[in-house]
């Protein structure tokens, strides 16, 4: 059994498949902390978790800054000593984040993950910009491959690419991340070591980080060239060559936001007031400059208060997702209530209003407006 060695999880986390374990957080917990605890930090694993490193001073990662024939050995301690430790508070979300909601217009493939599947850590490493530079990258190469340690049964291995251009930019503080949080990465997160590539899509962010290679080609992986990628809305498994209708690899991710208090279908108790609370986040750096709720199906809105640590980052660097929060009166004798909400990221980007016109076969990029029915008792 390839999962037998899988590590112990926390059963506060929700699960979606075990093999390979896929789960998120319970919706009232992920805003409680604006750094999410490891242990309830969303899991999202295509493979089992390949064995431990029991020796990181024995393991190395292989680097290929020149193309694929010229590689070179990097031990941890060498990664630790001689590159500068660079920290970044950043958030991490897969592209099925909120698939549940698409799947309800049209059947989708892939798991069904709620609103969840996005967290936020303190990532620490070194900088792949400094890594690459130190073994004499080749600047007119256009991508960076990344390649993990887990495989499948027939021996292909995760992996994804993403342009050379954001490894090489100081500004878009692309890591190779050995902490998450002040300790180790933990295995379920990428032990020893992962990219974290800030403002991009989960999946390029590859976990248990055995190589890295510099080419002119994205990564080959399946992941990269067949999957993660955009359809339209009248694409799907059955339309004649599918596969050459996609659009380009998913990279930087559009303006997001949701509401995960109060949980959908829970009756709250209400006296005169109700507090909503939720995130907003955007790909690419680009920051909250608002988000507004409505109580009435979006007929009205409010602008929600925006945590100042968010608002704080700096522009096109905002790689933290917003926590908001907003504390209104009820309406008299309102028996429910249809709350939505929606963000606007710095470049005045918006979310789609509904789930509908967005709806692809893969499940993937749901942003629409965040809508919550919540029954009162009063
Ligand atoms: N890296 C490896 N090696 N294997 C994987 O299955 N999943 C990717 C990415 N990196 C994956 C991986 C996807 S789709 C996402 S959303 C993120 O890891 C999830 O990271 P997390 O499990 O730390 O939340
Ligand atoms: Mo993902």
């Amino acid at each position: 059994d390839a999962y037998a060695n899988d590590p112990d999880r926390s059963p506060a986390l929700r699960v979606n498949s075990t093999e390979p374990f896929n789960a998120e957080p319970p919706s009232e917990l992920l805003m409680n902390d604006f750094v999410t605890p490891n242990d309830l930090f969303f899991v999202r694993n295509h493979l089992p978790v390949p064995p431990p490193v029991e020796d990181p001073s024995a393991w190395h990662l292989k680097i290929c800054a020149r193309g694929p024939s010229v590689c070179h050995h990097v031990s941890m301690d060498d990664l630790k000593r001689t590159f500068d430790k660079a920290t970044v508070t950043a958030t991490l979300q897969c592209a099925g984040n909120r698939r549940r909601e698409m799947a309800g217009v049209k059947a989708v493939k892939g798991l069904s993950w709620d609103k969840t599947a996005i967290g936020t850590a303190r990532w620490s490493g070194a900088r792949l910009a400094d890594v690459l530079r130190a073994h004499g990258v080749d600047d007119a190469m256009r991508h960076v491959q990344f390649e993990g340690r887990d495989a499948d049964a027939t021996g292909e291995r995760y992996g994804a690419s993403i342009p050379l251009a954001t490894a090489l930019d100081p500004r878009k503080d692309v890591l190779l991340a050995y902490e998450m949080n002040g300790r180790d990465i933990p295995r379920d997160h990428g032990h020893p070591l992962r990219v974290i590539v800030p403002g991009t899509v989960g999946a390029r962010q590859v976990k248990y980080l055995d190589k890295i290679i510099c080419a002119n080609t994205e990564s080959p992986s399946f992941w990269q060239t067949r999957d993660y990628k955009g359809f339209p809305p009248n694409v799907d498994y059955s339309t004649t060559d599918y596969w050459s209708r996609a659009g380009p690899s998913v990279q930087e991710l559009p303006v997001q936001s949701a509401i995960t208090e109060p949980a959908a279908d829970t009756p709250v108790d209400v006296d005169d007031t109700i507090t909503i609370r939720g995130y907003a986040w955007s790909g690419g750096g680009r920051g909250i400059v608002r988000v507004d709720v409505s109580l009435d199906d979006g007929h009205t809105w409010t602008q929600a208060d925006l945590d100042p640590r968010a608002t704080a980052q700096e522009y096109n660097r905002s790689w933290a997702w917003t926590p908001w929060e907003l504390t209104v009166d009820v309406p008299d004798n309102a028996t429910t209530l249809t709350l939505v909400c929606k963000a606007v990221d710095s470049s005045y980007n918006a979310q789609p209003e509904s789930v509908a016109p967005i709806w692809n076969m893969r499940g993937i990029l749901n942003n629409a407006y965040h809508r919550v029915t919540v029954h009162l008792l009063r």
